[in-house]
């Protein structure tokens, strides 16, 4: 039996090293995903670091339509990860690739190795205005319409580019 294919979005970021190419080569790792394809890409994002230090971010967000389960697409983009070489020596440390599931489907997730959708979606520019670009509508699982926390994240710095 096929697995059912779900929407999920991810949020890409990047600030150490070519941050742009770094942010520009993800996006094209991820349409290489098996049993994933990739829907649609936002454009890229300058945005100022959020409760962390190191230079301005290149941030944006892909939609993909994908059959892998949750936890199998979170090892895969730790594995993209990886292979941009992320290394994790402090909490938020400037990082070559960060990859995070901000949406998968209409599904709420809590494990260990994973929360869905992504607990601070909401508060940062970063995250949600790539998101909006890409899906205006979108609705995010029990907290309703994005486009509704907009007016909460307009004083952050973010810059498309
Ligand atoms: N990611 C973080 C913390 N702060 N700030 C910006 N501008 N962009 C990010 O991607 C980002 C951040 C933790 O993952
Ligand atoms: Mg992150
Ligand atoms: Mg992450």
């Amino acid at each position: 039996m096929t697995a059912a294919q779900v929407i999920a979005y991810i949020g890409i970021g990047s600030n150490l090293g070519d941050a742009r190419s770094n942010a520009q080569q993800a996006i094209l790792q991820l349409a290489q995903l098996p049993d994933t394809r990739l829907t649609a890409q936002s454009s890229l994002f300058r945005t100022a670091p959020i409760d962390a230090d190191g230079d301005d971010y290149i941030n944006a967000v892909a939609r993909i339509e994908t059959q892998l389960p949750a936890q199998q697409l979170l090892q895969a983009l730790q594995a993209i990860e990886r292979a941009f070489g992320r290394e994790r020596p402090y909490a938020n440390a400037p990082r070559t690739l960060d990859l995070d599931i901000l949406l998968y489907g209409q599904q709420k997730i809590i494990s260990d190795a994973l929360i869905v959708p992504h607990p601070r979606l909401t508060q940062r520019a970063f995250a949600l205005i790539p998101l909006l670009q890409i899906d205006p509508l979108i609705a995010i699982p029990g907290l309703g319409p994005a486009h509704g926390f907009a007016p909460g994240v307009a004083g952050q710095a973010i810059c498309k580019i």
